[in-house]
């Protein structure tokens, strides 16, 4: 009990406060082209509290009508999406192991009452490449438990600067944020925090 899955790497602390601002300066100039938007539950539509937006040649979106996909385009813009910046591939090209670079960045932008449910990341086709994830902003609570729901789960506090990486067993284990705290950070001016996950999308050749 209370075992990180196999393959869940914690890299507390990863990037100073240079590091730090030189991302969220990165993403303010994506955000200025693909606008953070409201993602809405398949078949409910029912909002999520996340806002999201991505960075790459493909972007995770959820919407009503159909629901968990990668796509080319920004869902109201239409434009695609802007490429991914130098820095967060460099990250990859230091951490993941992998051979192939990262096709998608989503950016998830929590206010300090939004929360993300319990989930697995699968609508990727290639679960042998890891997700790299980086915490900006204030602090949060997750929690992560094994690649069955009924798995016993443990808590986690992530802070800014931090990185997770997930391979192996971890990429399919079942994950979500619990909580934010807010003001426990001065890297975001408004406050809040942001996610950023790195991805493989397609499948392996
Ligand atoms: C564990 N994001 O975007 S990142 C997501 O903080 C997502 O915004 C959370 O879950 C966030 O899908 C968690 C850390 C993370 C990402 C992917 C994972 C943990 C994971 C995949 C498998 C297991
Ligand atoms: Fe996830």
């Amino acid at each position: 009990k209370h075992v990180l899955p196999e393959g869940f790497r914690y890299l507390p602390d990863y990037l100073d406060r240079a590091a730090q601002e030189a991302l969220v300066e990165d993403i303010r100039a994506v955000v200025a082209d693909a606008p953070l938007y409201v993602p809405t539950m398949p078949r409910t539509g029912r909002p999520m509290s996340v806002r999201m937006t991505n960075c790459g040649t493909l972007g995770w979106v959820t919407d009503k009508e159909r629901g968990y996909r990668y796509q080319a385009t920004h869902p109201a813009t239409g434009k695609p999406w802007p490429d991914m910046p130098e820095r967060l591939a460099a990250l990859w090209r230091d951490l993941a192991d992998y051979p192939d670079m990262p096709e998608a960045c989503l950016i998830n932008f929590y206010d300090d009452t939004a929360k993300m449910g319990m989930h697995q990341d699968n609508d990727e086709a290639d679960f042998s490449a890891p997700v790299l994830s980086i915490s900006l902003g204030d602090s949060c609570l997750f929690r992560v438990g094994g690649t069955d729901r009924k798995d016993r789960a443990q808590s986690l506090k992530l802070t800014s600067g931090d990185i997770v990486l997930l391979s192996g067993e971890s990429r399919l284990a079942h994950h979500g944020v619990t909580r934010i705290y807010p003001g426990t950070s001065t890297l975001l001016k408004q406050g809040g925090r942001i996610n950023l996950t790195l991805r493989r999308v397609t499948a392996p050749l």
